[in-house]
């Protein structure tokens, strides 16, 4: 089999991130032949500093990569034949002429379109609904990621569990992986925190209660989005990466942009980890460390639904109290209300929250992966 995955980088890293994670894991564990096609080499490269941006074709970790240019008939007009499956991701729309490639092509492919992650009730209902060309001999079919075992799941490399558990056992490779960073070694009864968020009314509430603790607090903070406004509240111009802050208690260290496996180091070194989107939000649950989610704003609202659907599985089995506590803040970083007196109760029950974050995450690892999930589809399918 060979597949075809599509990517348009509407914004931010989510739609390259969730793609290539899956592209390297067929190509890599399955020995599926890739192309995935992207139309933002140069947000791909901040992921994989190895992508060369200038290419049109280019190979990495088993996967072809080709650039995605509007129109793409140089490339269709060619030998190009496409795959048995082709994946539509993220609400990417396929090229016309790719698409009159399809309907010639027999059997023809297996059409997917993957959608967004949401822990919402309806999305088991549309797993896998057809919605047939309305022009050709070819049909679509809604492929969903989920937390249940009648969605497609997640993608999770099976490598994972094993090397994070490794990882957070080795105090000396989470020492060096720090120092790596640049970071100074943790001072004693530290917290560590990740903080990769959109733009949040209530972080400046939040650096306060930092700045403010009896205990030290070490952020780490990734060049983007949040870091304008955590330099107005510093009285400062936005910085580079590399630059560190002291005020009061908080140290606050500015990371580049880290490799995708590199982050995932990241989410597993800290106590605690502030995530948003789609990807980083799924890692940070794998990293069976607290995490605390910002959804991607959606102008009508739709986020808070996907919030209180994800709070909902996520705290179902969890200490009443824990569980209050928990919907509490994470209501109050999406509705970005004031964070201050959250913070101290937080650090307080950070290890009950550790141990909630294991057993949710031994309950993600026993699902079916998402890659599983969709060859056993296309296997289905295609005999
Ligand atoms: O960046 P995001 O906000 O991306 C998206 C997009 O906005 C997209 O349009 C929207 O559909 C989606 O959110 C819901 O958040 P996300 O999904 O977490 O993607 C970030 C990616 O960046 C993820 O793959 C992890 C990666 N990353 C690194 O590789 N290194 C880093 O240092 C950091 C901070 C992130």
């Amino acid at each position: 089999m060979t597949w075809d995955i599509f990517c348009t980088v509407i914004d931010n890293y989510g739609d390259i991130g969730v793609t290539w994670r899956l592209a390297r894991q067929l190509a890599t564990e399955h020995a599926i032949p890739v192309r995935l096609w992207v139309d933002d080499l140069r947000a791909f490269q901040l992921l994989r500093p190895d992508i060369d941006p200038a290419l049109a074709t280019q190979h990495l970790a088993g996967v072809e990569i080709r650039r995605w240019t509007t129109p793409m008939a140089k490339e269709v007009t060619g030998k190009l034949e496409p795959g048995e499956v082709v994946i539509e991701a993220l609400a990417c729309n396929l090229p016309d002429e790719f698409v009159a490639r399809m309907a010639l092509r027999q059997p023809a492919p297996v059409w997917l379109n993957l959608e967004y992650l949401s822990a919402e009730a309806w999305v088991a209902g549309v797993h896998g609904l057809p919605s047939p060309h309305p022009r050709l001999p070819l049909t679509k079919h809604f492929f969903m990621p989920g937390y249940t075992e009648n969605t497609g799941g997640l993608t999770r490399e099976s490598w994972l569990s094993a090397r994070r558990d490794a990882f957070q056992a080795d105090a000396a490779a989470r020492a060096e992986f720090l120092l790596g960073l640049g970071l100074p070694a943790p001072l004693a009864g530290e917290c560590l925190v990740s903080l990769f968020s959109y733009e949040n009314r209530a972080l400046p509430s939040l650096l306060r209660a930092w700045a403010a603790d009896g205990k030290p607090v070490h952020a780490l903070v990734p060049v983007g989005k949040a870091l304008p406004q955590i330099a107005a509240w510093l009285g400062e111009p936005t910085p580079p990466p590399g630059a560190v802050f002291q005020c009061g208690a908080l140290t606050l260290h500015v990371l580049p942009m880290l490799d995708l496996d590199a982050y995932d180091r990241l989410l597993w070194a800290c106590d605690l980890n502030f995530v948003r989107g789609e990807d980083s939000f799924a890692r940070a649950q794998f990293a069976a460390r607290p995490l605390i989610w910002q959804a991607y704003v959606q102008d009508d609202g739709a986020h808070f639904a996907k919030l209180e659907a994800f709070l909902a599985l996520y705290c179902a089995g969890m200490d009443a109290q824990l569980a209050e506590q928990t919907r509490t803040l994470w209501r109050a970083w999406n509705h970005e209300t004031d964070m201050a007196a959250l913070w101290s109760p937080l650090r307080d029950t950070l290890p009950a929250l550790t141990a909630h974050a294991r057993v949710w995450d031994r309950r993600l690892a026993r699902q079916t992966d998402l890659a599983t999930n969709l060859l056993n589809l296309c296997r289905k399918w295609l005999k």
